[in-house]
């Protein structure tokens, strides 16, 4: 085919091969300078706790709760050691088992961890803990409440809830002094935490002059308990304590009812959850139970909303451990260091308001001044009633709670610790 001289030219002026008129001088481009590169690190945060067996639904609350800190504090852009800090979280299922425990602490240590947040149990936390402590890495729990925890010296070891020493008293001085019981059987599952709660609760109770009509032992794995439910019925008592977590506690307070005890059950931290109603139904109603710290619904109301937002409603310990991982990062940032040698130490000297109120650690790593609230569960509700602190009960009013303010290590969190209202303190 034969192309004309003219529509070969409009077809080189179209392609741009030909110009017309004068040739443009070509602009060149200034190079643009590189960003300069940030150095930056990554440090991993394990959360440790039962994922799949016993409690899976409060250890995903603690890691819940870590995982909000972790992404809070990736949001602030921290610098610590000249470098940008991007925080991971690594988490185990222990599966509430001290074996499986300390198991999954050695994979821990073996994978740099800077510090484990956890473990939910006080009989998996004890020993997990000394593994930790030789590798120099810190362990906060946000729930272990067992005194021997931090009774043994250990220098790498915190909680940002109350021990049992002090949550036994206050429950044993509401059983005695407002509940006015005469007479208290006491069960235990026979862990770290059980066992160890009961024996405050009683020790307690006797100096109060409380008659013990009997002491019986389960496991925490145990599902009938109808048995020993049917020998503490012959000692006719007014309240039956049990030590141990809410899925053998909500079981048992179901066959209670179903053998028709009439007593009161009262609980701890462990079993002072909603999950009662869940596990019991409508026999959940009625008993009295504690935990090692303030209401969740006392937490600040920035937390509170940013969980709820993320993760649905807090299940217990949610807060605390929140806490515990920003008393971590806190220390990072006063040591300025991930190096766990380097900031470990600084847990004892960090000071901020949390989620849960505020967070300081006395000499052997327990948080000071930590609160215990008495609950109530009605209406298929937990209903906080006293709370308790260095031994004086006051009446818990939400309503009356102070202004929220900025936690130091979390994002746009703050905490409001519930007002208490003084009553009259239950007798010793
Ligand atoms: N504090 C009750 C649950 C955890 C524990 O101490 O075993």
């Amino acid at each position: 085919m034969k192309m004309s001289y003219k529509l070969v030219f409009a077809a080189m002026l179209a392609a741009g091969i030909v110009g017309c008129g004068k040739e443009e001088p070509k602009k060149v481009e200034p190079a643009k300078a590189a960003a300069p590169v940030e150095p930056s690190q990554v440090v991993k945060i394990a959360a440790a706790g039962p994922l799949t067996v016993k409690t899976p639904h409060l250890g995903k609350d603690n890691e819940n709760g870590v995982a909000l800190a972790i992404e809070h504090a990736n949001a602030k852009k921290l610098k610590i050691g000249g470098k940008l800090i991007k925080f991971e979280m690594m988490s185990e299922d222990d599966q509430g088992d001290p074996k499986v425990g300390t198991t999954v602490a050695q994979k821990l240590i073996d994978a740099k961890v800077v510090a484990v947040i956890g473990h939910l149990n006080s009989g998996v936390s004890i020993p997990a803990s000394e593994a930790y402590n030789k590798a120099g890495i810190p362990m906060v729990t946000g729930s272990a409440t067992n005194p021997t925890l931090t009774e043994r010296g250990l220098k790498t070891v915190f909680r940002t809830v109350a021990r049992d020493d002090q949550q036994g008293p206050a429950v044993a001085a509401y059983i005695a002094g407002e509940m006015k019981a005469k007479k208290v059987a006491l069960i235990d599952d026979k862990t770290a935490y059980g066992e160890g709660l009961a024996n405050e609760v009683e020790k307690a109770l006797k100096a109060a002059k409380v008659t013990i009509t009997g002491r019986d032992r389960t496991t925490d794995t145990e599902t009938d308990f109808k048995s020993i439910l049917t020998k503490v019925k012959a000692k006719n008592p007014d309240v039956i304590f049990y030590g141990g977590m809410d899925q053998t506690a909500g079981p048992m307070i179901k066959q209670g009812r179903e053998l028709g005890i009439k007593a009161t059950f009262v609980f701890g931290d462990g079993a002072c959850t909603e999950e009662m109603f869940v596990k019991a139904q409508d026999a959940a109603n009625g008993l009295v139970c504690s935990q090692a710290g303030l209401p969740s619904q006392a937490s600040s109301a920035e937390f509170l909303t940013a969980f709820k937002a993320k993760f649905g409603d807090v299940k217990q310990y949610a807060p605390t451990f929140y806490d515990a991982t920003n008393a971590v990062i806190e220390a990072m940032k006063k040591a300025d260091s991930v190096d766990p040698a380097k900031f470990a130490p600084e847990i004892f000297n960090v000071s901020f308001t949390g989620a849960s109120g505020k967070i300081e650690f006395d000499a052997k790593g327990d948080r000071k001044d930590a609160e215990v609230t008495i609950f109530k569960l009605e209406g298929g509700k937990l209903v906080p009633v006293s709370i308790v602190k260095g031994g004086v009960a006051t009446k818990f009013e939400m309503a009356a709670a102070p202004a929220a303010a900025v936690p130091a290590a979390a994002a746009p969190v703050s905490a409001a610790p519930a007002a208490a209202k003084p009553v009259e303190a239950p007798k010793k």
